[in-house]
């Protein structure tokens, strides 16, 4: 439609004026750099922390993770290419306070302890493994730390071309235009079928973290499991099992040892005050109490919902069916506690 076409050309106008890939000089500067091994990063915890690396070592971290599953040996992707995508996509992510690189950069490495020390990568080909990794890297590209309601609120062009999961066909589109960039393609050696399948399963995965589609998503996934369906390689069970993965590792800040979780709680509290913030000056409306700093006393029985509602049954349906993943039940589970307690004394 006519209307669709004119934020089409919104948004692209928007991307051309914002978005680059990296620099020759950058790219050359990683890809003579040596990498720390996976231990100096400890990248096979489930209590991995970003806080004390630079932005130089969340580039080697990511790159580290990459080599530790042999992707660029397997995949034939020029270590040029790797470390000038890596780059780029760590530019494409605004400076917000919570949906930044490195909480993409958190995704990614739960998912590789998932898939190595929560003995996951079983179940998963090498081409998925990759498409995993590149979909939690790029899953929140170019977010605004605003969420899709406030894009449908504003009438955002983006919310005019999507109309459902808005932000997350955005993240998506990122990916493909970064990809895309000269000498960014670490998909360029895949056969063309190999390459069809794995953009669809990028696709899938960061469609998934649309929160909205999460419950949908559990109950066929218990469905699946009670009916003792377990080989998991049909298309279908796949793209459900990629799907609850993502949601599982894109929140995965709840199941972090408890300082670390107190202060990634209070980052996304901010981030969502922000938005309160702009929903007040700009719309003048009232926001739900997450968003207002005024109901700030209420975060931490908030955080006691959003554990109960949504990361203990998530963790624990995963559980019974992956018991080496059970430190992210066990870590929610300890926060809880804090939580609980911290929302008592209020
Ligand atoms: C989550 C679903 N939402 C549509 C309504 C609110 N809920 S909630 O009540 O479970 C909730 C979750 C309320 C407050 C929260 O944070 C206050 C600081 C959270 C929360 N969400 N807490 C966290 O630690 C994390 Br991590 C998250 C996930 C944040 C990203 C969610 C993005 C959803 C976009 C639709
Ligand atoms: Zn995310």
């Amino acid at each position: 439609s006519a209307c669709k076409l004119m934020a089409k050309q919104k948004v692209a106008l928007e991307c051309l004026s914002y978005h680059a890939t990296a620099s020759v000089d950058d790219t050359i500067k990683l890809a003579q750099d040596n990498i720390p091994s996976a231990e100096t990063y400890n990248l096979y915890s489930f209590k991995f922390i970003d806080f004390d690396l630079s932005d130089d070592d969340t580039c080697k971290a990511t790159i580290r993770m990459f080599l530790q599953c042999n992707l660029v040996q397997q995949f034939q992707i020029p270590y040029h290419v790797l470390c000038k995508w890596v780059l780029s996509v760590r530019k494409n992510y605004r400076p917000v306070k919570y949906h930044n690189w490195r909480h993409a950069l958190n995704v990614a490495q739960t998912m590789f302890a998932m898939l190595k020390t929560g003995k996951m990568e079983r179940f998963m080909s090498d081409l998925e493994i990759l498409g995993l990794l590149v979909a939690c890297l790029c899953h929140d590209l170019d977010h605004r730390g605003t969420n899709n309601a406030f894009q449908t609120k504003t009438e955002s062009p983006l919310a005019i071309l999507y109309t459902t999961s808005t932000m997350e066909h955005h993240h998506f589109d990122q990916c493909v235009m970064i990809l895309n960039s000269d000498g960014n393609n670490i998909f360029q050696a895949l056969s063309p079928e190999d390459y069809r399948s794995v953009m669809k399963l990028v696709e899938n995965s960061i469609l998934s973290t649309d929160l909205a589609m999460y419950f949908k998503k559990k109950s066929r996934f218990m469905e699946v499991v009670e009916n003792g369906e377990f080989d998991w390689q049909s298309e279908e069970k796949k793209a459900l099992l990629c799907g609850i993965l993502m949601t599982a590792c894109d929140v995965s800040a709840i199941a972090k040892p408890w300082e670390v979780q107190h202060k990634m709680a209070k980052l996304v509290a901010d981030e969502f005050f922000d938005q309160g913030d702009l929903e007040k000056l700009q719309l003048n409306q009232q926001p739900m109490a997450m968003m207002d700093r005024e109901k700030k006393d209420e975060l931490p029985q908030m955080q006691v919902e959003f554990i109960d509602v949504i990361c203990l049954p998530l963790y624990k349906v995963l559980c019974d069916t992956f018991p080496w993943i059970t430190p992210l039940y066990e870590g929610t589970l300890e926060n809880r506690k804090h939580w609980k307690d911290l929302a008592e004394k209020v």
